[in-house]
């Protein structure tokens, strides 16, 4: 029979893109729960024109559900995944709780899908600015080795939330109306602001979102001497990351044998002309499922290293597509 699927945090921009996505490719559902907080409750989604009522997240919630997508925050996976192991269930979960837990693969499919089948009952999605970043880097790690990477990135404030899409969409308006800008989601203004500050500081000077490059990064590509120094930045675009990278490798590398290998690289799109002015920019990559890479050129400040700047739908690659595509990965 089809897999009974729920989606944990369904009223969120994840989960609402884990429902479109789960019908855009054809996931064969069996059934589909929405669960969600209390407020949530009686909010109807649809999943192929089939009306589903959002029903509250309980412990007891489970019971005959194969696989659980959880996009609620760590807390919430924290509090429920646990007890929805216990009633059976597989969780694929999108927080940061579990991603570096040693018995739950962390998994980006294109490289590391194998890691799905040593769960033992929780699966993580990794953060999206990692999963984006790696679409490309890894294709170059395959062929180069990669020791380490400096990396900026570009981050949309659909990684913030729904309320932070909306935050940006008033101050723009509030800014064009000559009105007062109003602060309720990020410490400073984000419309015409670049904020580089993402997730909490580190007693190191780093935020916890800046490390995750290198702490994901070591355990998607298992390799555990990779090393990745990022400032991760918020930007003022709606739903896609771009990130701007410096990767040394072990092998000799050069444009024209990168560009072959990122040719060929799965769930990536090589968009590189830049005297046609073509490079890959977050808003026309939104709502794509694949990344793009492009801007290659020798890193001209590294002995051996190449710089490029790579862009994916942080709600898609960066989490439901990502999270789907492991879902495919549990019933193949
Ligand atoms: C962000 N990567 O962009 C984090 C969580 N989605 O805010």
């Amino acid at each position: 029979r089809n897999p009974h699927v729920a989606i944990v945090g369904a009223t969120g921009a994840v989960g609402i893109e884990m429902i479109k996505t789960l019908e855009k490719r054809n996931f064969p559902v069996g059934k589909l729960t929405l669960l969600a907080s209390a407020r949530s409750v009686g909010k109807k989604l649809k999943l192929k024109e089939q009306e589903i009522t959002v029903q509250e997240l309980t412990k007891d919630s489970f019971k005959g559900i194969d696989i659980a997508l959880f996009s609620a925050g760590g807390s919430i996976s924290k509090e429920f995944a646990p007890a929805a192991v216990k009633a059976g269930c597989v969780v694929v979960d999108n927080s940061s709780y579990f991603r570096m837990d040693d018995t739950v693969p962390l998994v980006v499919p294109e490289i590391n899908g194998a890691d799905v089948k040593k769960h033992k009952g929780i699966i993580a999605n990794p953060n999206c600015t990692t999963a984006i970043t790696l679409m490309a880097l890894y294709p170059l790690h395959q062929a180069f080795n990669v020791k380490r990477i400096f990396a900026s990135s570009y981050q949309a404030v659909s990684g913030t939330g729904a309320k932070a899409i909306e935050e940006l969409e008033r101050q723009v308006g509030q800014i064009v109306a000559g009105k007062t800008v109003t602060k309720e989601v990020y410490p400073h203004q984000i419309a015409f602001n670049v904020l580089p500050h993402v997730d909490s500081f580190l007693p190191t000077g780093y935020t916890k979102e800046e490390m995750k490059m290198e702490n994901e990064g070591r355990k998607i590509m298992h390799h555990a001497s990779f090393r990745a120094s990022v400032t991760c930045v918020r930007v003022p675009v709606y739903r896609a990351h771009s990130i701007a990278v410096s990767a040394e490798f072990e092998k000799p590398v050069s444009v024209e044998s990168a560009r072959l290998v990122l040719s060929k690289a799965p769930g990536l799109d090589l968009v590189d002309a830049p005297e046609k002015a073509e490079y890959p920019l977050p808003l026309y990559v939104a709502e794509k499922y694949n990344c793009q890479v492009g801007r290659l050129r020798m890193d001209c400040a590294l002995d051996n290293g190449l710089c490029f700047w790579v862009a994916g739908d942080q709600l898609l690659k960066g989490a439901a597509l990502n999270a789907v595509q492991i879902a495919e990965e549990l019933i193949k």
